[in-house]
């Protein structure tokens, strides 16, 4: 019988395995984290246990799954230890973090959770939800009309959405004279921090309970991060397993490379995270653009492109001399769109993505980026190119990404498994796939339900390269059409 990664377990790890060498029985909780993922594992938690690690041992992260117990199983028999692997070729550097010190899952016991956002020594909330859980509308605004918004507005007691949950811990708070907590957005959305703030307005104006100007005065850094997180297979557990001597049932993969940048507004004080590598700033978007239309724009492309071309794996896909060089294509159009007076270095960004793309010890799939394209494509992808339609510029390449994405909706199910991945928007997909429209109207219709470019006067040029590109992929294949538009670059008329 193999033991499990556990506090008791901890001493008996090979030296060479990093793990926390801080009295974890003396870490207070400082920081509720929403949003249990691997990500936040591989991230947020990571730097919070180098600040532990360096006496700051007021900021234990209780960490709540708001939807599924999966992490909280795995975790919590571990007393929330878990391995980080941060491969680089042949090389894996494993490391216990120790910064997680009880788990929740909301939907079995939201009062825990309430609970734990109003104990006054949680100074910070961090989220990292995926962009789904935001419920905005086609316009951007919160979807008032969503199920789970509607029961948190008449169901105060027992919320569903990060909304409910919040709202109900900021009323509990201002009862109880307890300091409110500072809202710090880990979620790939432009202005993060400012989008959430918009929208928990609107959910606060229509609960209409004195929680708007509650909410008002809490502040909302936006925050840029990145690291890649590829999800955990079977075979990395049996590996891990192998080097630890004991079980853990959920290790995070990752790779060297980690980025936060913070805007440095917080209410009621933070860990003194430059220490450990963190950028703290005032304005952190030209970060956030710069990383979600180079780095997540690129791997959406990589992604539906790979994925049409049989490749299984970012690497892979990256080692496709024509995925490559559309990709350089892509940054091409993109890198004009960023602020130039931002002191930002985008031929350094780039060269250092293709060397973490390049990395093939990441084995990070391409069905894994494809999810929920509808809700990501808009910043990644749409804003670059309505800045540069304005401008009267190419977005050949961009577009590309778009219908390369509908492209790859519409084979699952036939050249692709059904079940490959999964958009919110699959119920409207579906019906719009089932009508067998042209690839003009089926890019109107797209636009229209996933509200890409709503209400601007340049959708129509953007539907148009989208339609004429959905239609040579749909007519030869996504291989032709990729080498069109690199003929079309190479001589441009
Ligand atoms: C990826 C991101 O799955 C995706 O959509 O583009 O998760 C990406 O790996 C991270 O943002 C990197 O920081």
């Amino acid at each position: 019988m193999t033991w499990r990664l556990s506090k008791a377990t901890l001493e008996s790890l090979p030296a060479s395995i990093a793990a926390p060498l801080y009295d974890r029985a003396k870490i207070v909780p400082g920081i509720v984290h929403l949003g249990l993922g691997a990500f936040h594992r591989a991230h947020q938690a990571a730097y919070v246990d180098e600040c532990l690690a360096a006496g700051e041992a007021g900021w234990g992260i209780v960490g709540a799954s708001l939807r599924s117990a999966d992490t909280r199983d795995a975790l919590a028999p571990q007393d929330g230890l878990y391995t980080l692997a941060v491969r680089h070729g042949q090389r894996e550097d494993l490391r216990v973090i120790g910064s997680i010190v009880s788990t929740l899952v909301a939907p079995e016991n939201p009062e825990a959770l309430l609970d734990a956002l109003a104990d006054p020594g949680i100074r910070i909330v961090t989220l990292t939800v995926t962009e789904k859980a935001y419920l905005r509308d086609a316009a951007g605004d919160l979807d008032i009309a969503h199920p789970d918004i509607a029961w948190d507005l008449s169901n105060p007691g027992k919320p569903k959405t990060l909304y409910g949950f919040l709202a109900k811990a900021l009323l509990r708070r201002t009862a109880a004279g307890a300091p409110l907590f500072t809202v710090l957005c880990c979620d790939n959305l432009p202005a993060n921090g400012a989008t959430l703030r918009r929208l928990l307005l609107q959910f606060a104006a229509k609960r209409g309970d004195g929680l708007e100007g509650i909410a008002s005065q809490v502040a909302f850094p936006s925050s840029m991060v990145d690291r890649i997180v590829p999800a955990t297979t079977d075979e990395d557990r049996a590996r891990i397993c192998e080097q630890l001597g004991v079980d853990d049932a959920w290790p995070v993969m990752t790779e060297p490379f980690c980025q936060w940048v913070i805007e440095d507004r917080f209410t009621a004080g933070r860990p003194d995270w430059e220490r450990f590598g963190v950028t703290m700033v005032e304005d952190v978007s030209p970060f956030e653009d710069m990383k979600l239309r180079l780095l997540n724009g690129s791997h959406s492309a990589i992604a539906y492109l790979g994925l049409l071309l049989g490749h299984a794996t970012v690497a892979e896909a990256f080692a496709d001399k024509a995925i490559r060089r559309f990709v350089e294509g892509l940054w091409g159009e993109a890198i004009p769109t960023l602020p130039k007076d931002a002191e930002l270095d985008p031929a350094a960004y780039t060269k250092k993505l293709t060397d973490r793309y390049d990395n093939t010890a990441l084995q990070h799939r391409t069905a894994q980026i494809a999810i929920d394209g509808s809700q990501k494509l808009p910043q990644r992808i749409i804003a670059s190119a309505l800045q540069r339609a304005g401008e009267n510029a190419d977005i050949s390449h961009l577009m590309l990404v778009v219908a390369a994405w509908i492209a790859a909706c519409e084979a699952r199910g036939t050249q692709l498994d059904a079940g490959l991945f999964t958009d919110p928007l699959d119920g409207p997909l579906a019906a719009i796939a089932a009508d067998k429209p042209s690839a003009a109207d089926t890019v109107t219709r797209v636009f229209d339900a996933a509200g890409f470019a709503k209400g601007h006067t340049r959708r129509d040029r953007l539907a148009k390269a989208t339609a004429s590109h959905l239609q040579a992929i749909r007519g030869k294949g996504v291989a032709f059409a990729l080498l069109e538009l690199a003929k079309k670059k190479d001589s441009p008329s």
